[in-house]
């Protein structure tokens, strides 16, 4: 399959983040795309093209128009401040706040966010929008007739909401993927998330539709980040009730354990009828993954490709999260290559 790629995700590079109580080098760093793409070539898994530029609106169809100006703004903002380093919020309104935007870039910061642990930098924005390009493209190979296509997304998308970032994310590249799926003619379309966390950005966006079905396979919320949202009685609401469903599973767990819930995420996916799939591939569920409590071994990613092959549909990889940085390249491109051994 073709993977689409650009060397712009290197502009978003966050020097420290706040995990654990201190701040420590970031684990969502541009090496992860690098060791990616090596692998890709290595493998020859196919031609490696570049993006071309999309319209905002493809981007407004997802995200609040106010929000994508706050993206676009913020990094300048935050520097007529008087700061040079990246920006991060502090505090955030719980309980009985207020919900009005301030005019201050650090209440415009928490206004925006859901975590103290996602970096804006000075490339943020233009990687940000140069990955959702790269989802994009990605849907214009399929829509070219394509099985399947791989879009290198960096940052990741899938806990960016319509209107918040979070997670080491901005821009939710998968959302906005199938979006575009269904505005250029698939009626019904289904987001299967194999990232180690909970997709709470794509679920957010979707939750009141039936014509994206949103799947996650992930750490418990009671024990894992985003811990607020991603368990298995978020069934969807309104039109969208029955057409989400989440896979939690606890720490330690292994692959017997994952691929059940796959088999029955599949299982779902078929019986939607679904005419196009997007996958948000994050390989964060290794055993060796840094930030991560899952058990899966390389082999195990080439067992998934095949078996979301089997659903026999036109098929889009948006690359997620993945932090074991001397594996991603070939976790991730197991499960790429199991699927082209599968779908032949
Ligand atoms: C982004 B993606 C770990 C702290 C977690 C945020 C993780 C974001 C993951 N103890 N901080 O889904 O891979
Ligand atoms: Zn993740």
């Amino acid at each position: 399959m073709k993977t689409i790629y650009s060397e712009d995700h290197r502009l978003h590079h966050a020097r420290l983040e706040l995990i654990d109580g201190t701040l420590k080098p970031a684990v969502e760093m541009p090496s992860r795309a690098d060791t990616v793409l090596a692998r890709v070539r290595e493998v020859g898994l196919g031609s490696v093209d570049t993006p071309t530029r999309h319209p905002r609106t493809a981007i407004e169809r997802v995200h609040a128009p106010a929000y994508v100006a706050f993206l676009e703004q913020a990094w300048s903002l935050w520097t007529a401040t008087g700061r040079a380093h990246d920006a991060l919020p502090l505090n955030w309104p719980i309980r009985g706040f207020r919900g009005r935007e301030p005019e201050a870039i650090d209440g415009k910061l928490s206004y925006y966010s859901f975590d103290a642990g996602s970096p804006i930098t000075a490339g943020t924005w233009q990687a940000a929008i140069s990955a959702v390009d790269v989802a994009l493209t990605g849907v214009d190979v399929l829509n070219a007739g394509a099985r399947s296509v791989f879009s290198l997304c960096r940052p990741p998308g899938h806990h960016a909401a319509a209107d918040y970032y979070g997670g080491y994310c901005f821009l939710n590249n998968a959302a906005i993927a199938a979006q575009a799926l269904r505005d250029q003619g698939a009626a019904r379309v289904a987001i299967l998330d194999v990232d180690y966390h909970h997709g709470n950005g794509t679920q957010s966006i979707f939750y009141e539709r039936s014509d994206v079905y949103f799947l996650s396979i992930h750490g418990d919320p009671l024990q894992e980040f985003p811990y607020f949202l991603g368990y298995a009685d978020e069934l969807g609401e309104a039109s969208g009730q029955g057409f989400n469903r989440n896979y939690p599973l606890r720490w330690g767990s292994g692959f017997d354990l994952w691929s059940a819930a796959l088999k029955d995420a599949c299982k779902v996916i078929s019986d939607y009828r679904a005419d196009a799939l997007v996958v948000s591939l994050g390989v964060d569920t290794f055993e060796k993954d840094p930030i991560s409590q899952f058990k899966l071994k390389s082999p195990d990613y080439l067992e998934i490709g095949r078996t979301i092959a089997a659903l026999k549909l036109p098929t889009l990889f948006a690359m997620e999260g993945g932090y074991a940085v001397a594996e991603i390249g070939v976790n991730a491109v197991n499960v790429l290559s199991g699927f082209d051994e599968a779908a032949g």
